[in-house]
């Protein structure tokens, strides 16, 4: 007698560990260390997401240096995230080598620990000014194989085409904290269960809907934006009143801003201008990993010339425009800056 799969397959719960292990299916060479790897940076999500519910009880909002009414060491909340991910993973024997938004230069496996094959580069606390007025926050990762051979990882692991990602994902910390991974096998989102602690399969094979809800840029840069840019936002801005069917939200966190794209469909964009001629935000550790996201989700990211899976990051801290979201509404940025710069 057989068992009714789809049946079977509605009414399971899915943790993260068993999705994660499920989709080693699509990968027959898998030893299972990327699956430890991305089990471990999940728990670094439930680590800094209860440390943040914690966060106006505990002081540690905005604050460094100081002693608590404990006696306990405060730290800011994006100094602790970013310990947080590091102390996870320095002595697993997976990574050859970290690199951080909060750090310059890369973060070397001590020399005590084995290295591995893999390459973690992460923004731990991502939209940090955001955490003072209670403003969702995310962390975003990206997982390559080393390039170098053998020794620790260098900076030339670090450095490499968002095409040669194996693994992305980030973490946002708002109403409920989720977990958003892919491994080139769709986007799958998981929401913390606080009261088992334990994230949960809610969001399975996300697409991006075809029809664009919202757009999302920072408008108060209007005037330092390039004509091309201007021109377009104007055309979203005349869409909205034109047909209804295009709204505006910018909350000012990447991964907030970006979540609700992919969830609801449009475009975040974050374009250079006069005072930030490379764009704001940075290239390896939070344009790649929401690109490679955003396209295993149906969805495009380019810089506003081509698509950002294509470029290769020259420095670790380099900055980027981007356009991510609708693949015709990426086109069509990229049209305008192409007419009229
Ligand atoms: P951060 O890395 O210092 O946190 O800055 C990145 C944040 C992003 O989360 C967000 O998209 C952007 O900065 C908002 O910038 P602005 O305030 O200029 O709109
Ligand atoms: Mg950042």
């Amino acid at each position: 007698m057989g068992v009714d799969k789809n049946k079977f397959k509605t009414d399971k719960i899915v943790t993260i560990e068993r999705h994660i292990l499920e989709q080693q299916r699509f990968h027959p060479e898998a030893t299972g260390v990327l699956t430890q790897l991305l089990y471990d940076i999940a728990l670094a999500g439930k680590m800094i997401a209860s440390q943040m519910s914690r966060a106006g009880l505990a002081q540690i909002l905005g604050k460094t240096g100081d002693t608590n009414v404990q006696g306990e060491q405060v730290m800011k909340l994006d100094r602790l995230a970013d310990e947080t991910i590091y102390i996870l993973n320095d002595h697993t024997g997976r990574l050859a080598v970290m690199a951080s938004e909060e750090h310059e230069d890369v973060l070397s496996i001590p020399d005590e620990y084995p290295v591995g094959k893999y390459v973690l580069l992460f923004d731990p606390l991502d939209g940090s000014s955001n955490i003072d007025f209670n403003v969702g926050v995310g962390t975003i990762f990206a997982i390559y194989q080393r390039v170098t051979k053998e020794g620790r990882g260098t900076m030339e692991d670090c450095l490499q085409p968002g095409r040669n990602l194996v693994a992305a994902g980030y973490i946002v910390y708002g109403a409920s904290t989720m977990f958003v991974y892919t491994t080139g096998h769709g986007v799958h989102g998981f929401t913390l269960d606080p009261s088992i602690g334990e994230f949960l399969l809610s969001h399975e094979d996300i697409r991006i809907p075809n029809i664009p809800t919202y757009y999302s840029v920072n408008q108060g840069y209007f005037t330092r934006w390039s004509p091309g840019i201007q021109k377009y936002t104007q055309h979203l801005q005349s869409m909205t009143s034109e047909t209804k069917s295009i709204s505006m939200r910018y909350v000012g966190s990447l991964v907030v801003d970006f979540h609700r794209t992919l969830l609801s469909g449009g475009i975040f964009y974050y374009p250079a201008d006069i005072s930030k001629p490379e764009g704001k935000l940075r290239l390896a550790y939070e344009a790649v990993p929401l690109a490679y996201i955003i396209e295993q989700a149906g969805g495009s990211a380019s810089n506003g010339y081509g698509p950002i899976l294509d470029v290769t990051p020259t420095s670790l801290h380099q900055r980027s425009a981007l356009y991510v979201g609708n693949t015709e509404m990426v086109k069509e940025a990229e049209d305008y800056i192409r007419i009229y710069g």
